[in-house]
């Protein structure tokens, strides 16, 4: 850790260095940066971009006690560290370590808790409105990225909070042309031909001089100028779009100037009226292999410094891979298929179809809800749209699957990458709650794939039926286990693995290789005889193997990866309950708990969805 850096304590220790001593610093955070996260993984390059940012806003503002709320949160990294937690830091994402987004339990520096993108705007206005109704003062400051400006929710709190009067509601727009992968859309071509006007607030001024000079009608012409909303004001206002909408535009600003950032900061703490600041910023700043290849490095495993190489890159395909390569397969024998990403081409996989039909492949930015009531509109005129979400992002589309996709009975095919637990980004992230909002929807068809195979032939088995349905698979390495049974899907059927008599496992995706490894530890330990079950189908359950099943067995255990309510076993509780007293159903999956951050072993050991811990729960159960 860098000499100045060791002295930073807290906020107030900036405010003693001088301009050179503060870009030292900046210098020596980024070396703890890479450090760091070239140990744990995390979100590199957006962190590397905001060091100047993060340094200049808690010089102009006085955090806490000013509002400071980091749309996302993965880019709060340098003010964690400059808040008190810079040993803390060496912990983050690990298990019971340090967040890798803001948490409120973790510092009263990180006052509002964020991890899913484009919340920020309308949190900073319901901090404005409370500051007003309880008549207190500070400023409020939400830093958005301009990946995350493409998010519906912060059109929305746009749209509402540049009429606030006295708002002290100062938005920092980080532009670094990224979103994961470029930024994308109408949003994003309009900042670009923004981004290298000079400094908006310069040119005005330099305009207003000239107009002035010119003797009698000089000032006439400026209050004209001043007043009038027309074409001369396109000219002399690069920020047209957010003066219109009520915000005063400065900008584009220097992100990696911090006299410049403090000068347009101060200068906005003046204005009594919502301000919008444009801050130029480049991703990966400083770390040549960063800033050339933004993307890798937006969130990474842990890397060599030297080289910028993943330390422990494993070869074997991932469920995304599956994905974009069997809807490429898929994409040449069927013209109609299209795929949709929000913003997540590469960790979707559809990057893989994308190159070889970019015609038909979008991006729409990130956009969940847009993206799926967009599918319903190409499904109606015969097309047979992919939406490939993380399970947890997709939890911002629920009203359009339900509304636009399910009522309409539309063939809309969801991937929902992700599935389960997530790891290291923790409680924002783990997709466990995908089974729950979709099991109660009509007409929706829910499946999950116990290996690679089995996604593979639900894709092709997705593209051939004409209604909605999801297909859910976890983050990580495609299985290859059980390749001998390869059935052709039957809709609604479950597939029998092992057949036993005492008690029958019925697994959901993930969980099926765990229940045969259960099933194993039982018959080794207990002498138990366990029938295995692959639910293939989560909705809807597969009614007449449940009925053989409650004539064979006195027990059934359904094991899922997702929260127990609303969930597969509930289905299956539901459904036993009125046809027998005899057969008892017992259900495992996640209690009703947010789950930490982690690696996948500490946190199915966490949630007892371990084999260890599903295997003494099945004995109690039998017990
Ligand atoms: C609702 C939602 N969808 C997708 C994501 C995944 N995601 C995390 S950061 C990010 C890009 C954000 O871009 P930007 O706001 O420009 O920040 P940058 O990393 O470029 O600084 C995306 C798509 C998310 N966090 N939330």
């Amino acid at each position: 850790m860098g000499n100045i850096l060791k002295r930073i304590k807290a906020p107030e220790d900036l405010k003693t260095l001088s301009i050179e001593e503060l870009g030292i610093l900046s210098k020596e955070i980024r070396r703890y940066l890479v450090q760091v996260l070239s140990e744990n993984g995390g979100h590199l390059s957006s962190n590397l971009g905001v060091v100047e940012l993060t340094l200049a806003l808690h010089l102009t503002f006085q955090s806490p006690h000013d509002k400071l709320i980091w749309d996302v949160g993965h880019q709060s990294y340098c003010h964690k560290i400059i808040t008190g937690r810079k040993e803390w830091f060496k912990t983050i994402r690990q298990y019971q370590g340090m967040s890798g987004y803001p948490k409120r339990c973790e510092s009263e520096h990180d006052i509002f808790e964020t991890g899913h993108s484009s919340t920020s705007l309308s949190a900073a206005l319901g901090f404005v409105k409370a500051r007003q109704l309880s008549k207190e003062d500070y400023y409020v400051v939400p830093v958005i990225g301009d990946g995350s400006l493409t998010g519906g929710i912060a059109f929305e709190a746009l749209n509402n909070a540049g009429r606030i009067n006295n708002s002290q509601l100062i938005v920092v727009l980080n532009d670094n042309q990224m979103s994961i992968s470029p930024n994308v859309g109408g949003l994003c071509k309009y900042l670009d031909a923004i981004r290298t006007v000079p400094l908006y607030t310069e040119v005005k001024e330099e305009v207003e001089r000239a107009l002035k000079r010119i003797p009698r009608i000089g000032d006439e012409v400026v209050r004209t100028v001043r007043d009038v909303k027309s074409s001369i004001k396109q000219l002399l206002i690069p920020g047209m779009l957010f003066e219109e909408l009520g915000f005063k535009y400065l900008g584009p600003v220097d992100g990696h100037n911090i006299q410049e950032l403090i000068t347009v900061f101060n200068y906005a703490k003046r204005l009594h009226k919502p301000v919008l600041v444009h801050v130029n910023t480049i991703k990966g700043k400083g770390l040549k292999y960063a800033e050339h290849n933004p993307t890798k490095f937006h969130g990474t495993a842990p890397f060599h410094i030297e080289s910028g190489k993943i330390k422990s890159k494993s070869k074997e395909a991932t469920y995304s891979i599956v994905l974009g390569q069997t809807l490429k397969k898929l994409g040449r024998q069927n013209d109609k298929l299209v795929g949709i990403t929000a913003a997540m081409p590469e960790g979707t996989g559809l990057s893989i179809f994308q190159k070889s039909f970019p015609e038909r492949t979008f991006d729409v930015g990130i956009a969940e809800q847009h993206a799926v009531t967009f599918a319903a509109g190409l499904a109606s005129s015969g097309f047979k749209p992919v939406v490939a979400i993380y399970s947890s992002f997709l939890q911002r589309a629920y009203d359009q699957i339900l509304h636009d996709v399910c009522l309409q009975n539309l063939p809309v095919i969801f991937a929902i990458d992700r599935a389960g637990l997530v790891g290291q980004d923790g409680e924002t992230h783990h997709g466990i709650f995908d089974i729950s909002f979709l099991n109660h929807i009509p007409n929706m068809t829910l499946l999950a794939p116990k290996n690679r195979y089995e996604l593979e032939s639900m894709l092709s088995y997705a593209v051939n039926y004409s209604a909605p349905i999801a297909i859910r698979y976890p983050r990580g390495k495609a299985l290859t286990d059980f390749a001998e049974f390869n059935q052709p899907l039957s809709y609604g059927k479950s597939e029998i693995l092992i057949k036993g008599q005492d008690v029958a496992l019925i697994a959901v995706g993930s969980m099926v290789k765990k229940a045969v490894e259960v099933a194993s530890l039982l018959k080794q330990h207990e002498n138990v005889s366990c029938t295995v079950i692959n639910a293939r189908f989560i909705k809807p359950i597969d009614k007449e193997r449940i009925e053989q099943l409650i004539k064979t067995h006195q027990h059934i255990v359904t094991i899922e990866e997702n929260v127990l309510s609303g969930g597969f076993g509930h289905s299956v509780l539901n459904y036993v309950k009125d046809k027998s007293s005899k057969c008892r159903v017992s259900c495992i999956g996640i209690e009703d708990a947010f789950i930490q951050h982690g690696n996948i072993t500490q946190l199915y050991k966490l949630c007892e969805l371990d084999s260890e811990s599903i295997y003494h729960k099945v004995k109690s159960i039998l017990k």
